[in-house]
């Protein structure tokens, strides 16, 4: 189907779902009742190397933990691991060069603090849980966060690592930006030693878990997109886009394009789609749908992938282009899932 019949019948069904959307939300006896999940934890992560992350915040999780302690915990993994390149150190630069660090981190009693342009930190996340409990505050950006930090402890690092450098260096000889999708990919290849499909894992994370107590937490951290003007800020700091946890309903997060998901406020419409009593998958889709229906075009182009994971354990995800992935675990297994898509970019 072409892309354009496509888009038609998903308009169509768009509008018949957008008229049982608002069935859903005006007849009482279909509204999502929140069933807490105590004592099946479970944790779920963007990309493939969610798996590891998972598996890290499973120590604390596993033993009975608060969920707030298990995704930080599990984020600081690809935080600190210097061959991922779009996570804390070994994060590629914004255009100039500099590594600028954005994460966010929620509670499950719609407590959250935020870094945005945070640098020289391996973790931002855990600036910004203290950003969360230690002031008045939401958000900390740039030099504040800097110094809000080096007050508490953090220590000063080089965050530029001698194989991000190498791929910067080469993508300054044209400059380009563009934000495509898996666009990362494609500098990385270029870089002597890089094979094609390196890259694939490298990205964004976001982490949603939900403990034994039946509470939910989320985390999300990332360099943010490679080769950025300096001082731009994507979503993943942005408290509704990046991430959202509402302890009554789900939790959402989210990987891609931060533009395109500020605009629709992304992760607190899956949030809000799944309270309306839509599954997680489902969820994930409107949104993913909702971007399409603003910028068709666009969407065309760019990856947006969303994860959500509902109060009563169950889990789901959609993409806007294939090549999304996700990490599960829970008590009986840890695996990796390809999330299902919109478009098949890697068919052309
Ligand atoms: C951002 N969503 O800064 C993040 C980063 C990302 O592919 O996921 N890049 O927009």
């Amino acid at each position: 189907m072409s892309d354009r019949r496509r888009f038609m019948k998903l308009s169509v069904l768009g509008s018949a779902a957008f008229l049982a959307g608002k069935h859903v939300m005006a007849s009482p006896q279909q509204e999502h009742k929140p069933v807490s999940v105590k004592g099946h934890p479970i944790v779920i992560s963007t990309w493939d190397f969610g798996k590891a992350a998972n598996e890290a915040a499973w120590e604390v999780l596993g033993k009975g933990g608060r969920a707030l302690d298990a995704v930080e915990r599990g984020v600081k993994v690809p935080e600190a691991d210097p061959t991922n390149q779009s996570v804390g150190l070994g994060g590629r630069p914004d255009r100039d060069g500099f590594v600028t660090l954005d994460a966010c981190i929620m509670d499950e009693n719609y407590k959250c603090g935020a870094v945005a342009f945070l640098e020289h930190i391996v973790h931002p996340i855990s600036v910004a849980r203290l950003v969360m409990e230690k002031t008045p505050h939401v958000m900390l950006v740039g030099e504040g966060a800097l110094q809000f930090a080096l007050a508490n402890g953090f220590k000063k690092e080089n965050l530029l690592t001698e194989k991000s450098k190498a791929e910067w260096k080469e993508w300054l000889k044209e400059s380009k930006y563009k934000p495509e999708a898996n666009i990362e990919n494609k500098h990385h290849q270029n870089v002597q030693g890089s094979k094609p499909g390196d890259a694939k894992n490298h990205d964004t994370i976001g982490m949603v878990a939900l403990d034994t107590n039946g509470d939910m937490s989320g985390a999300c951290t990332t360099s943010g997109m490679a080769y950025k003007i300096r001082g731009r800020v994507g979503d993943s700091p942005i408290i509704g886009a990046g991430l959202y946890v509402d302890n009554e309903v789900g939790a959402a997060t989210s990987t891609g394009v931060g533009e395109e998901v500020i605009r629709i406020v992304g992760s607190h419409l899956v949030v809000e789609l799944m309270r309306q009593g839509y599954k997680p998958e489902e969820a994930c889709k409107k949104a993913v749908e909702r971007i399409i229906s603003r910028n068709p075009e666009n969407a065309k182009i760019v990856q947006v992938g969303f994860l959500a994971l509902s109060k009563n354990g169950t889990y789901g995800a959609y993409a806007l282009q294939k090549g999304f992935s996700y990490a599960v675990k829970n008590g009986n297994e840890s695996k990796i899932i390809d999330a299902p898509y919109f478009y098949d970019n890697e068919a052309k």
